[in-house]
């Protein structure tokens, strides 16, 4: 390591959520660097730090969507129902940054605003907001895909006399909805989340709906002692199959397609993974993410139980999905999302049919009148993979930008370094399987790959490491050809493509190819020597 009294860390890592809080421990605990977490929060969560709007729980199980590098922890750790709400998911990071005695190495309050590689110097200069300047080795961006916020520029918003608020961004003391004529804008995972949970509190909400979705009941419910034990008992083999599959689920689909079935075999399925509910439902089978015939089949059940839930017929319509396909959007999960709509203070207006114009004072203009409100929710998504990694400023060789670099969209090599960029490394970059798995699984292989690869380094004393511009140029391609091998890139308004931020790149940016696939390419570069990368002492 680099010496404590030189002022010169070892490495920087930006963010304390789960994978901050991994990669500290990682560097410092395991290979004793000197490591510092620069967090913007005032406490650990990451993400979680930030989204406690109402309804707001992880759409992973608990059991799974947890760390599994430490046996003590998960044998430690209770979980109290089948999807973590978020503060218990706040809970278990506190536990965990305690447990692993984090918070010392943490520097919270704290927002980098630039990030420049000086090159005579071979170090990283981090700048924040508050003024100061730290400097180190390595740089370790651990930001989260999904944290930049998006509020629309709808015109007039400065007007409005009530209150508004982004779910990513939701106040920490909670919002009373009592009596409240409340406006929510998108039906993400997140505008379903909320929907139920605001209609039980409000004197009336209106949702705005751009895109209707598909969503599956999630049946959250309470763990019991019997299933911890056997989960706790169980463990080992849960995470070596949740590393197995492509989404870094502990569940994967039969060898069976859509198709090899009758219908009525089919549909006896679909009822049953409907009944069992959440993510499971997506692995009915093998093919419903490659084959158009077979998707339809899982979409159209969807539909129809849209329409045998919400009892309004032209609401059951509109709320029904019909320009994508379903799960090739961010497929959400629910508790009585639909039945909502049953509730007589609820309405649904439809923004495609008629656009919101502007906001006034009041509330929602669209083009069918005003929609008078106290409340405006902002369920509109975030900027997504880039938009956080770009808030850094950060600068490479030559001064280059990643502003510049990724002006045509993201390119990186693994998901993990961009060319130009040297000893900087993204935790669940764009490039990586990232968004299309279950997060802590991502997480965990590539902090553990980071870690290694500094190691590595340092026992053969190099002290410089960047991807290869020809290895960042054939990792894209195969992350493209990845993503045009399933029905993903088709769905046009699609985060994952860029396609919900007026102006943005439209670039199919998570790596498709599944994470057991990508973590044994990730293994390969290794043995063949960090193939792709250019390192030096
Ligand atoms: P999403 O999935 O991006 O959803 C945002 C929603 O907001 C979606 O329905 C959008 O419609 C809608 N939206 C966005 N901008 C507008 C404007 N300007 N007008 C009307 N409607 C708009 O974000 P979430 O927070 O729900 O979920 C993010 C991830 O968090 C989720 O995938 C999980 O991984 C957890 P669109 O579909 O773009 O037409």
């Amino acid at each position: 390591p680099v010496a404590q009294d030189s002022g010169i860390l070892d490495a920087i890592i930006v963010g304390a959520g789960f994978a901050g809080l991994y990669q500290l421990h990682s560097l410092r605990d395991k290979l004793g660097m000197n490591a510092r977490v620069l967090e913007a929060g005032e406490g650990v969560g990451g993400t979680w730090y930030w989204n406690r709007y109402p309804g707001a729980r992880c759409d992973s199980e608990s059991y799974y969507y947890s760390f599994s590098f430490s046996d003590e922890l998960q044998k430690e750790w209770d979980w109290t129902e089948r999807y973590p709400k978020h503060f218990e998911i706040r809970r278990y990071l506190d536990f965990v940054a305690d447990k692993f005695d984090l918070r010392r190495d943490i520097q919270f309050s704290t927002r980098v605003t630039r990030a420049a590689f000086d090159e005579a110097e071979g170090l990283w200069q981090v700048a924040t907001e508050a003024g100061e300047t730290l400097r180190s080795r390595f740089l370790i961006t651990a930001v989260g895909c999904l944290s930049s916020a998006n509020v629309p520029r709808i015109p007039g918003l400065e007007s409005f006399k009530g209150q508004w608020y982004h779910t990513g961004r939701w106040p920490h003391e909670d919002v009373d909805f009592t009596g409240k004529r409340v406006g929510l804008i998108g039906t993400g995972s997140t505008g379903i989340q909320a929907t139920p949970v605001i209609a039980e509190a409000a004197a009336h909400l209106t949702v705005f709906q751009r895109t209707a979705n598909y969503s599956v009941p999630a049946r959250n419910c309470a763990v019991s002692l019997e299933e911890r034990q056997q989960i706790k008992a169980d463990y080992a083999a849960i995470r070596e199959m949740a590393r197995s599959t492509m989404n870094g689920y502990p569940f994967a689909p039969p060898p069976v397609s859509a198709m090899d079935l009758t219908e009525e075999e089919r549909l006896a399925r679909y009822e049953a993974a409907w009944e069992r509910g959440g993510m499971r439902f997506r692995a009915t089978f093998n093919d419903i993410l490659t084959n158009k015939e077979s998707n339809n089949t899982a979409s159209e059940f969807i539909r129809a139980k849209i329409r045998s839930i919400v009892k309004d017929p032209e609401v059951a319509e509109k709320l029904t999905p019909k320009d994508h396909h379903f799960a090739t959007k961010r497929p959400p999960i629910d508790s009585h999302y639909f039945e909502t709509f049953n509730r007589d203070n609820v309405t649904l207006v439809d923004v495609k049919a008629s656009p919101i114009l502007e906001i006034t004072p009041d509330g929602i203009r669209t083009q069918d009148g005003e929609h008078k409100l106290d409340i405006i929710v902002f369920a509109t998504g975030f900027d997504a993979m880039t938009g956080p990694l770009l808030a850094l400023d950060i600068r490479g060789r030559d001064d280059l930008a990643l502003k510049e670099a990724w002006a045509a969209g993201p390119r990186s090599y693994l998901g993990l370094q961009v060319a130009g960029f040297p000893n900087l490394f993204t935790i669940t970059g764009p490039g990586s399987p990232s968004v299309l798995t279950n997060m802590p699984v991502a997480i965990e292989q590539h902090v553990e790959w980071i870690t290694r690869c500094i190691d590595d380094m340092r026992q053969q004393g190099l002290r410089r490491i960047e991807a290869d511009p020809a290895a960042v140029e054939s990792w894209v391609t195969h992350v493209n050809e990845a993503a045009n091998a399933t029905l993903l890139p088709q769905a046009e308004s699609s985060w994952y493509l860029g396609a919900n931020i007026p102006g943005k790149p439209r670039v199919f940016m998570p790596y498709a190819g599944g994470m057991a696939r990508y973590a044994r390419i990730c293994e390969d570069v290794v043995q063949k020597g960090y193939e792709g990368f250019v390192r030096s002492a």
